[in-house]
């Protein structure tokens, strides 16, 4: 450390940085890999202020051959001159001062990067070293900083260059003591965002680029959001050529609006404020979607379509089939929620609503063939939803959602207390046979379900409603469904699926997930859902017997056995196979078994998998399959 260098306001600084380092957490969320790569969008996001701020077109990101990863622009350079408040040079300020990162930009600066926005110091003071070298006037200026924030090399010039020449590289190597679970970059990581911040923010332009293993993309879209709804919707039929694009400005509130409608029944809308993705939506989706509505049911009545003692088109009927991206920029967000991640901003909702509103009606006079079929679908899906509440009302009268022999279907726990209480779903009649006789009857309940139950992905809702089997699930479960879904209600903390270990077990278990996915989300996204992981194999040896999970656990149990032992091993057949004792050993008991939690770390990425699986159009699927064919083992025939 250059002890010239520091003064009294120096130790205050550093203190700063060691806070960070002492408590990760509050400043990047966490130090599992998510962290880690969360380092990366800080720096990224800086760059990405000044593109937005009109400074910068090309965005450079470079994981190098020794684990750093280098960030490139070509803005106006991070100011190199001294720092009135500081007295040292306003790079070194912004990547030694906490929250520093807006302050000194002065006005306008800083529109992305909401959520955690801290910046440039929180980078350093959790790497071993950063690098920075500023273009800038037709000089060169290079600071390096060590050890989580300690300067090591104050800002210096150290050559020329031409004189339009400028912008910031930002090199950082991740200091391991912090990050302790892996401080390995993850390409696809990296380009699943950079893709969506390429089509954030159009016509910028961002290369990604792996020196380990020398990948490289470039990410470009000059149509922005228009794009990325035809990106979502790959592997779905639109019912319309045209995308609906909206982009409008109002009183500093930028919003960008992209849409189109698919032959299918889910509702796929994305919003982000400031390049952030706001999974519980706020006001400025709500904006659009009350536009929409109103847009909808407008149109239809001028056009006759919709009769003067209709009901109105409700919020859900003009959305079935829509894939609709919504990106507000917004000076100063506020953010509510469970999740923090819901605009909460009153202001927003008005402006994104008008910009949507007048833009959106256009559309619909100009292009009268798209709107024909828009307005139809959505009188399709309110004929549905009157038909579903029928349905509902009628099973209604009978007591619930319940189904006539419910309870007979239903093996329930003794226990009345959710958080402890689990429901098995169970493959086959024999396999929930030896469920019933294996489980700790206070706790565990069992379900048996028969087969393959309906692919939800290609129903609308009352067919869905009408469905035997789903009826008992939902009953069991006690929160009920879509517009009645209530997590409160929940019967269980640990809803399993428990399904055989060959290839239609992974079918059902895929079925199953669909059916949480679209209409129980909240229980995925709460952790709710697990899948029970029965045994492959059995080990005896002597009086023993070790049942693993698959050729990696047998394996390595195998090499911890002394060298002449003799072994036997069993290749498990199905669940129904076993014998009570030996489910509850291996696969149902809390002491042995390992369930395997369902978690849904990417939303989009979600989607896109369930309706290339699940969906109508067969060739992705097919082409899916043979690209990954040859990652599967084990696949029985
Ligand atoms: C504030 C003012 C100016 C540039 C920047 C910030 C700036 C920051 C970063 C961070 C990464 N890349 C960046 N590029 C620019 C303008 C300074 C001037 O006009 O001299």
């Amino acid at each position: 450390m250059n002890n010239e260098h520091y003064d009294a306001s120096d130790i205050q600084v550093l203190e700063g940085l060691e806070a960070v380092r002492k408590r990760p957490g509050m400043y990047i969320g966490s130090t599992s890999e998510k962290g880690l790569h969360h380092l990366v969008w800080e720096i990224v996001d800086n760059a990405i202020d000044e593109a937005l701020a009109g400074y910068c077109d090309d965005i450079e990101i470079v994981i190098n051959k020794d684990g750093s990863v280098t960030v490139k622009d070509d803005g106006r350079g991070i100011p190199v001159e001294i720092h009135p408040k500081t007295g040292i040079s306003t790079v070194e300020t912004v990547y030694t001062v906490l929250h520093a990162g807006g302050k000194f930009g002065g006005g306008g600066y800083k529109v992305s990067g909401g959520l955690h926005g801290v910046g440039a110091s929180v980078v350093n003071a959790l790497s071993k070293w950063v690098e920075v070298t500023v273009y800038k006037d037709g000089k060169v200026n290079y600071i390096k900083f060590a050890n989580g924030g300690y300067t090591i090399q104050p800002l210096k010039v150290i050559g020329e260059c031409s004189k339009d020449r400028t912008g910031t590289t930002v090199t950082f190597m991740p200091d391991e003591n912090i990050f302790r679970e892996t401080t390995t970059f993850n390409y696809d990581t990296l380009k699943t965002r950079v893709r969506e911040l390429a089509f954030l923010n159009k016509g910028l332009r961002i290369i990604l680029m792996d020196d380990r293993t020398s990948q490289k993309d470039t990410f470009v879209y000059e149509g922005g959001l228009k794009e990325f709804v035809s990106y979502v919707n790959k592997n779905k039929t639109p019912i319309h050529d045209d995308i609906v694009y909206v982009e409008g400005k109002e009183n500093d509130i930028s919003i960008e609006v992209a849409l189109q409608y698919n032959d299918g029944y889910n509702s796929t809308v994305y919003s982000f404020v400031n390049n952030i993705i706001t999974p519980e939506g706020g006001t400025h989706e709500d904006g659009v979607k009350l536009a929409l509505t109103r847009i909808i049911n407008t149109y239809a009545k001028t056009n006759k379509i919709l009769k003067d003692n209709d009901d109105p088109l409700s919020g859900d009927d003009v959305r079935e089939g829509i894939t609709m991206i919504i990106s507000a920029k917004v000076p100063e967000p506020q953010f509510e929620g469970q999740t923090k991640t819901k605009l909460g901003n009153s202001e927003v909702r008005k402006v994104a609503a008008s910009i949507f509103a007048k833009s959106f009606e256009r559309f619909l006079m100009e292009h009268p063939n798209d709107a024909k079929v828009i307005v139809e679908k959505s009188m399709t899906a309110a004929r549905a939803r009157i038909a579903a509440r029928r349905a509902r009302e009628l099973t209604r009268r009978k007591g619930g959602l319940e189904v006539s022999n419910f309870w007979g279907k239903l093996t329930d726990c003794s226990s009345k207390d959710a958080t402890i209480s689990e429901m098995f779903i169970v493959e086959g009649d024999s396999a929930a046979g030896s469920a019933k006789m294996g489980r700790d009857p206070i706790t565990q309940a069992i379900l048996p379900i028969r087969g393959k139950i309906l692919n939800v992905e290609k129903a609308r809702l009352d067919r869905v409603l009408a469905n035997e089997e789903i009826r008992t699930m939902i009953t069991a479960l006690g929160t009920g469904i879509g517009e009645e879904f209530d997590i409160s209600k929940l019967r269980y903390y640990k809803i399993i699926i428990m399904t055989d270990a060959d290839v239609d077990g992974a079918h059902i278990r895929t079925l199953l997930l669909t059916l949480f996915y679209r209409y129980f989300r909240p229980l995925i996204e709460g952790g709710h859902i697990y899948a029970a992981q029965p045994p492959l194999y059995s080990i005896k040896h002597g009086k023993n017997i070790k049942y693993v999970i698959d050729e990696e656990e047998r394996d390595s149990y195998l090499s911890t056995l002394p060298a002449n032992t003799k072994y036997e091993i069993g290749r498990m057949k199905g669940l129904g196979e076993m014998n009570p004792e030996e489910l509850r050993e291996t696969t149902m008991g809390i002491e042995l078994r390992t369930l395997k939690q369902i978690k849904m770390e990417d939303a989009i990425q979600a989607d896109e998998i369930f309706q290339l699986l699940m969906g109508e159009e067969v060739e992705p699927r097919r082409k899916f399959i043979e690209d990954n064919a040859l990652n599967v083992s084990n696949l029985d025939v």
